[in-house]
């Protein structure tokens, strides 16, 4: 099928908060408890609608590698968007988001228009919750990130957080924010009336929604 941007994502955190059943339950609709951390998915596909422009998501797992903190700058430096995800019952999750950010932020490399959403996940267990809603807000906004909160188990959020975090990296190319030119996480497609032309500044608000 044609799409106008392939983007690349990855999604971050710490060991066990979902990250691997946030992809499965958005690529496969459906959860799966257990998984072996060795044959955990590496990438899952899918395509959204963002206004009429297909796009086709590519998401990157970090495949078990994040227990070791070995994961390379070639992962965060082509990636378009980022989901960075903490568990919302266990409050040391939540404590280790600004080292996530931060390694992020350093291992990008020049790539400083990569799309970040905090996600605070397991929104179905808020009888165990550890972090308040307002406190992952808080923190989003000093931060300049976009905030969801989410469950893989119930699929809450999840159809919501991938086309809204898509739809803030369209708004950057039709800003012009993004070199299409550089290893910036978006590769343009084989359907070319569909692209996102960069506007002049004055017209940049209309976005992707025409
Ligand atoms: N209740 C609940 N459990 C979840 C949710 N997401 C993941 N889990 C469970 O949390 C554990 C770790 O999930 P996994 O996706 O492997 O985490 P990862 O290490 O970040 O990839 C598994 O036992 C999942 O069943 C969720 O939204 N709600
Ligand atoms: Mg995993």
């Amino acid at each position: 099928m044609s799409f106008a941007y392939k983007f690349r994502y990855i999604v971050v955190g710490d060991t066990g908060v979902g990250k691997s059943c946030l992809l499965l339950q958005f690529t496969d609709k459906r959860f799966q408890p257990v998984h072996d951390l060795t044959i955990g998915v590496e990438f899952g596909q899918r395509m959204v609608t963002i206004g009429k422009k297909k796009i086709k998501l590519q998401i990157w797992d970090t495949a078990g590698q994040e227990a070791f903190r070995s994961i390379t700058k070639s992962y965060y430096r082509s990636a378009a968007a980022a989901l960075l995800v903490y568990d919302i019952t266990r409050r040391e999750t939540f404590n280790h988001v600004a080292s996530w950010l931060e390694e992020m932020r350093e291992q990008a490399d020049g790539n400083n228009n990569i799309t970040i959403m905090l996600v605070g996940n397991k929104s179905d267990l808020a009888q165990r919750r550890a972090v308040s809603t307002e406190e992952g807000e808080q923190f989003a906004k000093e931060n300049g990130l976009a905030f969801m909160e989410t469950s893989a188990r119930t699929r809450h959020n999840v159809e919501e957080a991938f086309p809204q975090s898509s739809s803030m990296v369209c708004q950057k190319i039709q800003e012009g924010a993004i070199d299409l030119s550089k290893s910036s996480g978006v590769t343009p497609g084989g359907d070319d009336f569909s692209r996102l032309e960069p506007l002049p500044p004055s017209r940049a608000s209309v976005c992707c929604s025409s």
